[in-house]
């Protein structure tokens, strides 16, 4: 009996969407990969994600299927009509009835620029953009990967990491299913947990965000044993990792962290090396098949050492966003040869004796939040929706654990009691993205074309 077999009796085709809202558990690979193979395409949800996420991506991707378990199934009843495409939705407790004999069973082609994912990422216009990854694509990070971190089939990756995100679906899973090696799947990371779960040597590699190096660190300052001498790997990525933090773990552990780069739409992009330096506060050079600039704002190459915005190119590329030809047309540009070079809107430098790169910030106003990501906008125009609230500005704030957090300023036409204001946040929105700060303000700072001067708000 399989799950590949039962989805096809029940008339799963190439190219229909099935969107997964599912903790981790073995099922959520089992079917994921069962979609993939009959060349549907997934589209995981943040389990964090409520009402207008959820909302927007049922409604942008048009699901024919739906799989999650019983406790998510309260928040899909506060979706109307955007939830309409949905034919079934499949329970885990119930994907064994969903199995069929595997005789019957005619897997379809599935080629290289087939659609295997759309991944939906935070969009700097309020709603988030589905970002189309193709096998190919997968392909390309996952070889590259393998090659650059020298996997292993005795390899035992202990995976904390949401499987609905890049970091712990195709970094973590992929990487490990195609090395032939052992995933150790957890429902999440819990500091105490984990911490004794790494020391217990049932793992040698571990991948995390460097708020999980945080809280590890943490733990083990009052953890007498911190034998790692069995861990081969471990690594950090998703956001940037805090020099200091790479230093204590070092000091406590023996291990020096190797920081790696990627985004939804492109895979992983660089990293540090695996035999050679790993540098604090760097991401490192291009992995096998990636090709990297940087650029100034009129397109062209900045002199070497020179800050710029970091284009890449290569196999590990998403194909664009899903329905949005003019947000994709906006990200990439072509150069001489034809090549597509995708904006990652991230700054970067590169060291002109060593190649390494270090990331210096973002062009746009992206918040990240212990690796979520957060845009300002979507808050923004919720804050807006609420009685007596003319106008919102969200900044990120540093903050030690989390990295950044909103915080939002306010111009009220009528008295708002910001906790009424937070609960009416978290009904609609994940609770990472509700700020945590809430200030009145007069008038936001505005310059002379009427543009939000948030630099001024930072201050
Ligand atoms: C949870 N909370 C967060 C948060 N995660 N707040 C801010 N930022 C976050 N990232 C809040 C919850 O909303 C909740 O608030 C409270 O913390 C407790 O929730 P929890 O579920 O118990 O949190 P916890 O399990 O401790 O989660 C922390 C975490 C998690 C660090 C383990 O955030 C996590 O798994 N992060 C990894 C994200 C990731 O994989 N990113 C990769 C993206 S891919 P309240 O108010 O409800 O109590 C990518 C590409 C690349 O970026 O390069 O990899
Ligand atoms: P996402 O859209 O969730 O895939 O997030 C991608 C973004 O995460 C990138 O554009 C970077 O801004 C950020 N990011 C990923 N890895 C790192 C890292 N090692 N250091 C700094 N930022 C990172």
């Amino acid at each position: 009996m399989s799950s590949l077999a039962g989805l096809q009796k029940w008339g799963l085709q190439k190219g229909d969407r099935v969107a997964f809202f599912l903790s981790n558990c073995p099922e959520f690979l089992i079917a994921y990969l069962a979609v993939i193979r009959l060349g549907a395409i997934m589209v995981p949800i943040n389990l964090r994600y409520r009402r207008l996420e959820l909302g927007h991506i049922l409604s942008d991707c048009t699901p024919r299927l739906l799989f999650t378990e019983r406790p998510q199934l309260g928040f899909l009843d506060d979706i109307g009509a955007e939830k309409q495409s949905l034919e079934a939705i499949l329970l885990v407790e119930e994907l064994a009835q969903w199995q069929a004999d595997a005789t019957s069973l005619q897997a379809p082609l599935v080629e290289a620029n087939d659609l295997a994912l759309v991944m939906y990422t935070s969009g700097t216009t309020g709603r988030s953009k589905g970002a189309m990854i193709t096998h190919n694509n997968v392909i390309t990070t996952v070889t590259g990967l393998l090659a650059a971190w020298a996997w292993e089939q005795n390899d035992r990756l202990l995976l904390c990491l949401p499987l609905f995100h890049v970091h712990g679906l195709i970094v973590g899973a992929h990487c490990a299913l195609a090395a032939g090696a052992t995933i150790l799947l957890r429902a999440g990371f819990e500091a105490t947990k984990t911490t004794a779960e790494l020391l217990s040597g049932a793992a040698n590699v571990f991948f995390a965000v460097p708020t999980i190096y945080v809280r590890l660190i943490d733990e083990l300052r009052h953890t007498a044993n911190r034998d790692f001498a069995h861990m081969r790997l471990f690594c950090s990525g998703s956001a940037p990792l805090a020099p200091e933090t790479h230093t204590a773990f070092y000091e406590l552990t023996g291990h020096t962290i190797l920081e790696r780069y990627g985004m939804t739409e492109t895979g992983m992009n660089l990293s540090n090396a695996y035999a050679g330096a790993r540098v604090a506060g760097s991401v490192g050079t291009p992995l096998p098949g990636v090709s990297m600039r940087i650029v100034d704002g009129k397109n062209q190459d900045v002199a070497p050492g020179e800050e710029g915005e970091l284009l890449v190119c290569g196999g590990n590329v998403f194909s664009g966003y899903w329905l949005a030809p003019e947000k994709t047309a906006a990200s990439f540009s072509h150069d001489s040869l034809g090549h597509q070079w995708f904006h990652t809107g991230d700054l970067a430098r590169q060291d002109p004796q060593t190649g390494y790169v270090t990331l210096l910030g973002r062009r746009h106003e992206l918040i990240i939040s212990g690796g979520f990501n957060i845009y300002p906008r979507e808050i923004e125009e919720l804050l807006t929706t609420y009685p007596g609230v003319a106008e919102a500005a969200v900044i990120g704030v540093p903050h030690a654990e989390w990295g950044e957090v909103p915080a939002a300023f306010l111009v009220c036409t009528a008295v708002v009691d910001p906790a009424e204001l937070i609960t009416y946040c978290k009904q609609q929105l994940a609770s990472f993205k509700v700020p945590r700060q809430i200030t009145t303000v007069d008038v936001l700072p505005r310059n002379a074309m009427g543009k939000l001067q948030k630099h001024l708000l930072k201050a």
